[in-house]
């Protein structure tokens, strides 16, 4: 039986993230799922593993992690011997720390919240997200113009922590149409072996 138990919503693509490098790992995990709209994530039992009321957390025997790119750092550092995941070159690492916070900022305040309007009804400045995420967008796709990878030239788990809100973008009205880079990217990822995805919903997928 798996030690490991992830907590997570299906239509969370933080926990997403983590779901899916513990497949590319080949790793298995019991998947707990929290209940978001009766506050299941705000009650006690919940914060005692994650003190921020937020998915996704992780409990790998006897420690808890919270924190999707925390736990993503976990897991390369503790399962992935090949060290492609996370290098531990001083740049290499540099690189993907790099792009974990991008996944954190410009991604969860980009993306990731213009869909939270369609999909879970946030009240939050759609048309603002949207130009924010476009941006962003138009930002990586040059990046990735010359290079396969988001941080080094191989997938680590920069390109995990970004793929999830980057992939479903359209459901929060963010075509990713003339990003012809940054779809190809996406395909690289989708190729993984163990890749799996996130489920859609019905909103923007005519982008
Ligand atoms: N920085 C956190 C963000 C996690 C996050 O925003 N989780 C959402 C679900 S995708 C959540 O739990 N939202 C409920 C809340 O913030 O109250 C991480 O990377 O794990």
């Amino acid at each position: 039986m798996s030690t490991i138990k992830l907590y997570r919503h299906a239509l969370s693509g933080h926990s997403h993230r983590v779901q899916l490098f513990l497949s590319v790992l080949g790793l298995d995990a019991e998947i707990i799922d929290i209940d978001l709209a009766s506050g299941e994530h705000k009650k006690a039992a919940f914060l005692e593993k994650n003190l921020f009321g937020q998915l996704p957390a992780l409990d790998d025997s006897e420690i808890t992690i919270s924190d999707s790119n925390a736990i993503l750092v976990y897991l390369a550092t503790k399962y992935d011997a090949s060290g492609q995941w996370l290098p531990k070159d001083a740049v290499a690492a540099s690189a993907v720390q790099r792009f974990l916070s991008v996944a954190a900022s410009k991604v969860a305040y980009g993306p990731a919240s213009a869909r939270l309007v369609n999909v879970f009804g946030a009240g939050l400045d759609h048309k603002t997200l949207i130009t924010q995420s476009h941006a962003l967008l138009a930002t990586l796709d040059a990046h990735l113009q010359s290079r396969d990878w988001l941080a080094t030239d191989k997938a680590t788990i920069a390109d995990i922590a970004n793929y999830t809100y980057i992939a479903h973008a359209p459901e929060g009205d963010v075509s990713l149409e003339n990003y012809a880079n940054i779809r190809a990217w996406l395909q690289r990822i989708e190729q993984l072996p163990g890749f799996v995805p996130m489920k859609a919903t019905a909103v923007g997928l005519a982008t």
